[in-house]
């Protein structure tokens, strides 16, 4: 089959399609008992419930253009590329963390995997103010095992040169980030849009030198700080939960950059789900319980994070990285440790950065999210989006001041209180 004859996938040609595929015939049971929906409500992609006789699938299928936007903006199928040798990176570097990927078509841009039931999507649960046991462990486990194996401290030099080839050629998704996020927030860029009464605080933040300028070292360190494999799109609408079960989807954004910016994402996602609660409240307070969860979360995510990331440090570094060659083999543990703990403060100054810039994209930019946009109205809306603009201009000037992850949850508990409109 070649490039040609890509087609996009519709409820009424999918079975006919993809029927004679063995692992759908076997997984999910003959074409003819398939009933098939569409549900994608991501920015990007199509993405179809395949449900039959003995079992349901997913069936993610890329377009040639960005979905939310429309034809006037194409976008490469080979991001479906990307997202399948993602997801079996990550599979063998964090078992379980993802969904099992059943079958790949390069030409057609699909991807067949295990559908994820009951799950639902962590933006949609922490909107209506569901918790998921073990939320933070579990995201702090997949950062700390993805990033730290996908790196020089962990693959031979041979394995990262050639991965890191493959992935960059995820050029156009990578062109997204570096406009979406480091850029167009910091002007007045023609895809922006804002909410009505925000505007005092986003001229105050596009007049802002200092903030402009870090935004664009920022920018730098994502382009070509090629430390290891990204996720690339980190955030709460890229996870999926039940009640105690957390799976990581949706790695079409994966490239090499910085530790720190899946990490800083992530966080910068769970931040803003505590700064909308209060646009969530059916009764006065009645969220201030999940907003104390959310900040658990955060503190959770990053101290997991840490901890297995030293872990691994400490069993696992067999890449040309600070070798145990030169330290332990010389009877010099004291100073891997002394790296290890100038490296995990490096990521950490990243970690904050990139998630301040995520925190401006998501409320400036194209891409909003559910969190703020679900809030109807507007004048709450822009109070709770005025108060993480400020705390993302924080973390983003002032990284060198915030000594570790209380600093951050207890700055954005005041703000919380604080009008920044
Ligand atoms: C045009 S794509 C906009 C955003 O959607 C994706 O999920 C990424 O977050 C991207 O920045
Ligand atoms: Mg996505």
């Amino acid at each position: 089959m070649t490039a040609q004859d890509y087609a996009p996938l519709t409820p009424e040609t999918l079975a006919a399609r993809l029927g004679a595929l063995p692992v759908l015939a076997g997984l999910v049971g003959p074409a003819e008992s398939w009933t098939v929906k569409e549900v994608g409500d991501g920015n990007l992609n199509l993405v179809f419930i395949v449900t039959g006789a003995a079992g349901q699938a997913i069936v993610k299928q890329a377009l040639p253009y960005v979905r939310l936007v429309g034809e006037s903006w194409p976008l490469p199928l080979k991001r479906s590329f990307f997202e399948y040798h993602a997801l079996t990176r990550q599979a063998a570097r964090d078992p379980g963390s993802v969904p099992e990927v059943w079958h790949f078509d390069e030409a057609q841009a699909i991807v067949v995997m295990e559908f994820l039931s009951p799950h639902v999507i962590l933006r949609h649960a922490l909107v209506e103010g569901r918790q998921t046991e073990g939320l933070g462990e579990r995201l702090g486990l997949f950062c700390a095992r993805t990033l730290f194996r996908g790196s020089d401290l962990s693959m031979t030099a041979a394995d990262r040169k050639a991965d890191l080839a493959l992935f960059a050629g995820n050029v156009e998704l990578c062109d997204i980030t570096e406009n979406l996020v480091f850029s167009d927030p910091y002007f007045d860029a023609p895809m922006n849009r804002h909410t009505p009464g925000l505007e005092p605080a986003v001229a105050r933040l596009r007049d802002d030198l200092s903030l402009k300028v870090a935004a664009q070292h920022l920018k730098l360190a994502f382009s070509s700080r090629a430390e290891t494999l990204l996720h690339g799109d980190l955030h709460t609408g890229s996870v999926m939960v039940t009640a105690t079960e957390t799976r990581v989807i949706d790695p079409e954004f994966a490239t090499y950059g910085p530790i720190g910016f899946d990490v800083g994402m992530l966080i910068a996602n769970f931040l803003m789900a505590h700064l909308s609660q209060p646009g969530h409240e059916a009764a006065p307070g009645d969220r201030a319980g999940m907003q104390g969860w959310l900040l658990g979360v955060v503190e959770t995510i990053w101290g997991t994070f840490c901890e297995e990331f030293s872990h691994l440090w400490r069993t696992e570094r067999q890449g040309m990285l600070y070798q145990a060659s030169l330290y332990e083999d010389q009877g010099h543990a004291l100073a891997a440790e002394q790296a290890l703990a100038d490296v995990l403060g490096m990521i950490w100054r990243d970690t904050l950065g990139f998630c301040g810039v995520e925190m401006h994209r998501r409320i400036l930019g194209l891409a909003h999210n559910a969190d703020f946009e679900r809030i109807a109205d507007t004048g709450t809306r822009a109070a709770c989006e005025a108060r993480a603009l400020a705390m993302g201009r924080q973390l983003m000037l002032g990284a060198g001041a915030l000594p570790g992850i209380d600093a951050v949850t207890a700055m954005a508990r005041r703000m919380n209180k604080e009008n920044h409109l």
